[in-house]
């Protein structure tokens, strides 16, 4: 990878994930695509080009391309999971029209592409301990349909044309630099700002709804080492199934109160993101990942407490 472009750079992933090729790739230049209303701010606009990229502007994504000459782009751009059952069709289009425009673009041009998956692709029917890499994919959100369409879509455009595609299937991803918006998962981040502010945290998830969760340092080599990696050595490409820990909220409080001691919490369970959280998978089986590209996960429960915690507390 020479020249990136972040398509959704100002988001949870994409804000962490340029400054990390930034910084990784000697003589990269990473474009920070955003689009009007989530312009990059501070280091992240000072650090390196920006460029206004909409996935639904196919010439506007084009024109990018051509200018910095990119071979690789992260396409970060997505309606998460309880906001896109709030705007279905916003959902639709952002993620799968604006993924058709930046696989059509990558096939002219000769573009790498990553546009992660989730644990969002698998529904009530998938089996939800050590989900497999390979099963049932009946998702019951719309967001999830759009990523198993991801999945599908992204692998025709690697078999009919050879556009190199690769990309995982994320767990709830943890981090304090940018929060998350509209997830399912998001409680386990609002936890922790609740916690070092002294505040009582309302949990919308109930105890012992099991999760797949990772931090993000571990998320962001994951999306770039998948993309480094020999390709002749991936039997599957979209996506990976990749892990590192798994938790229900209970699990969760305890380890952050070995640190705040007096975090206090109640539940009041939404029903849109309990469903959704009810469909997804306890644990993924992630043996495919670190037998193709080598994956493996540094960050544990209580690793990613006490580092989320130390940074909040700054
Ligand atoms: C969500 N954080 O909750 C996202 C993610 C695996 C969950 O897709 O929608």
């Amino acid at each position: 990878m020479k020249n990136v472009l972040v398509i959704g750079s100002t988001g949870q992933i994409g804000s962490e994930l340029t400054m990390k090729l930034r910084k990784q790739i000697n003589g990269a230049t990473v474009v920070a695509g955003y689009i009007p209303g989530a312009e990059p701010k501070g280091v992240l606009k000072e650090s390196g080009p920006s460029e206004q990229a909409d996935v639904c502007n196919a010439a506007q994504l084009a024109q990018i391309v051509d200018k910095y000459r990119i071979d690789t782009i992260y396409n970060l751009a997505a309606i998460l999971s309880a906001t896109a059952e709030k705007k279905p069709l916003l959902a639709w289009d952002i993620q799968m029209n604006g993924l058709i425009n930046i696989l059509e673009i990558a096939r002219e041009k000769g573009c790498a592409v990553f546009t992660p998956s989730s644990i969002g692709a698998f529904g009530p029917t998938t089996p939800h301990k050590s989900t497999p890499q390979d099963t049932v994919q009946r998702p019951t959100s719309m967001y999830g349909v759009t990523k198993v369409a991801v999945e599908l879509l992204s692998d025709y455009y690697f078999h009919k044309y050879g556009v190199d595609t690769r990309s995982v299937r994320f767990p709830g991803l943890i981090s304090y630099t940018t929060p998350p918006g509209g997830g399912t998962t998001d409680y386990a981040v609002e936890v922790f700002y609740s916690a070092v502010k002294g505040e009582e945290f309302v949990c919308p998830i109930a105890q012992g709804t099991y999760m797949d969760m990772m931090y993000m340092p571990d998320a962001l080599r994951a999306a770039i080492e998948i993309m480094e990696s020999d390709p002749s050595k991936l039997v599957h490409r979209n996506s990976f199934n990749i892990a590192s820990m798994s938790f229900e909220p209970e699990t969760l409080f305890a380890a952050i109160r070995r640190e705040i001691p007096d975090l206090r919490t109640r539940y009041e369970v939404d029903p849109v993101r309990q469903s959704i959280a009810d469909s997804w998978p306890d644990n993924m089986d992630d043996s495919c990942a670190r037998k193709e590209w080598g994956w493996k996960p540094s960050y544990d429960l209580d690793g990613m407490v006490k580092d989320m915690i130390s940074h909040l507390k700054k």
